[in-house]
């Protein structure tokens, strides 16, 4: 049992000295930060750094947004760790790596003894590399036996893929380039804010938003919506009942593609069903968009010679977020959109690697290729790439919260290791994750700086960076990039693989089964992918190396990619899509009297996730340096509360104390709090860990809370 946070040693930030000519510099790279992975080229900048510019590249067009200029700044910042760290007396102190990695084996082999391989748990990111997210996967599954393992990305995406793998057989967040939003001149961007989550995104928007056809639909007047023709600003988890609202009107209006939904889907008439009672006056009264705002999208949608249904975390970060990403794919579908050049339907990916991070193996329920792990045929064709038989490897595990909820109890696991994540502010109801961490036997974190997680193990083990080593990524579109290594780490971090194979050695296996190399990661994943919905057999680091655009599915060495999807048939047996019958059910925790408004969550352009990184950016740090809540001014009035007064905001679960920041756009009975910030300052001591029954996505995005006056002096 521990108490945390602790004391810590500084960590020392000396870089190795020694020129390493087998760096080529400048070198072209990716960002470290966002699914668009804009691309930049680094060059020389001292012994311990980078200089980042931007690149033209296909997603970012030549643009980068604030924190990928100042991506370069962790490299040689001080704040990076460079020595593993182990927990003694109470406090973290260095220690050799030998030591640090002989202690943590040997913690896994006693509990594993002692209580089974389920009793160790791993939890990744969609960060990581394709190689080290396979790689993590197969730690799991052969190197300690367990199913325990699941990642960040399930509090990401999983909505949005489990909905087009319902709807569409498949799920590749965007299924075409991202250049083809060029052309269009309608876009529905439902739940999304790419003016500060991909700024250099919104230039594939230009045409549309010149046109008139942006249509924005967020319960905030964000600086997306800002650039929107029709912003629809519907109440916080009523979007189910807004896209129902808008296809009724579609149909009404006489906008459906009786040929598309004849030729190419199933199941309209029983998702018609459910919408054919939602009228837009009805959708009004619920979401408090006006009908007739419902029928112009619908006709806007429909008048367009290209047009896109575009969804994020607003839509997706809902107990209903599978049936609500269903729902606006329904529309789009009613529409004819999706597998049309010039049209479709697509998910906006969150994390550098979000799509890639889904499909090696670090979820629970997942095997590399896009696998099921349920799948017979799929175990079979892993065992023989892993080299063991396929009744060795473990079933399915517990989903994120699922897992982390479990942590410490009498059948939960008892030592978690953390790989790219940092959960004691990015999980929902913060607290119990903190406590249930504190119940563990063994807690490892892998990071490059002292993240809050970090602050609470047992064992931290200092890794290295993007730019100090080599790994694919695959980007919002589908896309498999290599980032390339472009300066040495230093002196004391190891990378991820590096780290995965000194435990697995030490736990036992044979080296040469979990290499350290990336290519030669990455050339078992193509033979583990080999035939899966994911198939990466054919993309090879030459060819990466080379420029190609490969999307996935690449079968073989000679195959162009797949860029576009779905234009001929759609990936179920019969080729066709599904409409999914769905109906409005709302927010599983409603506002009332003792909890009277919504609490919205999500980012702001400067801060990533947990902030782990840009809290540490001094340009980042100044900019936006603390948590806040944004609420209307007469909600804060009435609260007592002036802009800029320290409020508190309670939940059921827990107290936020930030400052108010009053935002005259906000609907009464909406805050929005950024979840970047940690300690009390943190939003993810309110939110609801309400589970979507299929995605397991936790309730993010709406929870009800009070606001009130906090004392001025924090201790
Ligand atoms: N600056 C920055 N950029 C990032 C990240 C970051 O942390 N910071 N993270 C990356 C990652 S991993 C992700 S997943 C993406 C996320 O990118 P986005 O999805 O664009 O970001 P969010 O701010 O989480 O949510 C988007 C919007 O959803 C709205 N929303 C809340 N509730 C609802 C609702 O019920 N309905 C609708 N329609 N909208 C609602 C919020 O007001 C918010 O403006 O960003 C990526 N880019
Ligand atoms: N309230 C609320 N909560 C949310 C969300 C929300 O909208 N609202 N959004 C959710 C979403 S979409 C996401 S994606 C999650 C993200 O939340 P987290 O999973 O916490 O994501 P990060 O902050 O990116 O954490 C990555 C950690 O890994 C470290 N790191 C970076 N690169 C590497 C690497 O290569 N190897 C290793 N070992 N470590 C590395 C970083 O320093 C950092 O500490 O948050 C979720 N939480
Ligand atoms: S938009 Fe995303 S990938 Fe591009 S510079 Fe910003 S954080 Fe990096
Ligand atoms: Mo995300």
């Amino acid at each position: 049992m521990r108490t945390a946070p602790l004391p810590v040693v500084a960590a020392s930030a000396a870089r190795d000295p020694r020129p390493d000519r087998s760096i080529d510099v400048p070198t072209d790279s990716h960002c470290p930060y966002c699914a668009l992975q804009c691309g930049m080229s680094l060059s020389p900048a001292g012994r311990t750094s980078v200089r980042v510019r931007p690149r033209d590249f296909p997603t970012n067009g030549g643009g980068l947004c604030q924190k990928g200029w100042t991506s370069a700044a962790l490299l040689g910042s001080p704040a990076r760790l460079t020595t593993p760290l182990v927990r003694s007396g109470g406090v973290l102190r260095p220690a050799s790596w030998d030591e640090a990695l002989g202690l943590v084996a040997g913690r896994l082999r006693e509990i594993v003894d002692e209580r089974g391989p389920d009793a160790v748990a791993l939890f990744g990111g969609g960060g990581l590399t394709n190689e080290k997210a396979y790689l993590l996967g197969k730690f799991a599954r052969v190197a300690v036996g367990t199913s325990q393992v699941d990642y960040n990305g399930r509090f990401c995406m999983s909505s949005a893929a489990a909905a087009a793998n319902r709807a569409f057989g498949l799920d590749r967040g965007l299924p075409f380039p991202v250049t083809d939003l060029d052309g269009a001149d309608v876009v529905l961007l439902a739940g999304a804010n790419p003016a500060e989550t991909m700024p250099p995104f919104l230039s594939h928007l230009r045409r549309a938003a010149e046109a008139g056809g942006l249509i924005v639909v967020d319960p905030r007047r964000t600086p997306t919506a800002e650039r929107a023709a029709l912003h629809l600003a519907p109440a916080p988890g009523t979007d189910l009942a807004l896209a129902l609202g808008i296809l009724h009107a579609a149909v009404a209006d006489g906008h459906l593609d009786r040929d598309y939904v004849r030729d190419r889907t199933a199941g309209f008439d029983d998702a018609w069903r459910l919408a054919a009672a939602w009228w837009p006056e009805r959708a009004e009264r619920v979401t408090g968009v006006a009908a007739a705002d419902q029928r112009r999208a619908a006709a806007l949608l429909a008048g367009a010679s290209g047009a896109y249904v575009l969804t994020g975390r607003g839509v997706e970060q809902h107990a209903t977020g599978v049936d609500t990403a269903g729902a606006w794919i329904n529309l789009a579908l009613a529409l004819g959109l999706p597998g049309r050049p010039g049209s479709g339907w697509g998910c906006l990916t969150g994390q550098g690697n979000g799509q890639g991070g889904r499909e090696h193996g670090q979820k629970a329920d997942q095997l590399p290729g896009y696998r099921r792990i349920d799948d017979p045929a799929a175990r079979a064709h892993v065992a023989r790439v892993w080299g063991v038989h396929p009744d060795a490897l473990p079933g399915p595990g517990r989903s994120a919260y699922e897992l982390l909820d479990a942590l410490g109890t009498p059948g939960g696991p008892s030592a978690l290791l953390v790989f790219g994540s940092n959960p004691v502010v990015s999980a929902p109801h913060a607290r119990r994750v903190a406590d249930r961490l504190a119940a563990l036997d063994l807690l490892v974190v892998a990071d490059i700086v002292l993240s809050e997680t970090a602050l609470a193990a047992d064992v931290v083990l200092p890794v290295t960076q993007w730019a100090e080593e080599d790994g694919t990524l695959t980007n919002l579109e589908g896309r498999v990039l290599l980032r390339r290594r472009a300066l040495p780490p230093p002196a004391g971090a190891r990378t991820d693989l590096e780290v995965l194979h000194g435990l697995a050695v030490r736990l036992g296996q044979p080296p040469e089964r979990f290499p350290a190399d990336p290519e030669a990661v990455f050339a078992e994943l193509r033979a583990a992918s080999a035939g899966g919905p994911a198939d990466y057999s054919g993309v090879t680091y030459d060819r990466l190396r080379a420029g190609e655009a490969l999307h996935w599915p690449v079968p073989a060495e000679d195959h162009p990619g797949t860029p576009r999807l779905f234009l001929d048939r759609f990936a179920h047996p019969d080729g066709l899509a599904r409409f999914a019958a769905v109906d409005h059910t709302g927010p599983a925790e409603p506002p009332d009297a003792e909890f009277p408004l919504h609490a919205v969550t999500g980012r702001v352009l400067q801060h990533y996730q947990s902030g782990a990184q840009t809290r540490r950016v001094e340009e980042l740090r100044a900019a936006v340096p603390e948590g806040y809540v944004e609420a209307h001014p007469d909600t804060a009035g009435r609260a007592g509360l002036a802009d800029g007064a320290l409020a508190a905001v309670t939940s059921r679960r827990g107290k936020v104390v930030v400052r108010v920041r009053c935002v005259d756009s906000l609907p009464a009975d909406v805050v929005f709090l950024p979840f970047h910030f940690p300690g009390d300052q943190r939003a993810n001591l309110l939110t609801n860990p309400a589970l979507d029954p299929v995605s397991r996505m936790p309730e993010f995005k709406v929870c009800a809370v009070r606001l009130s006056p906090a004392r001025e002096a924090r201790s």
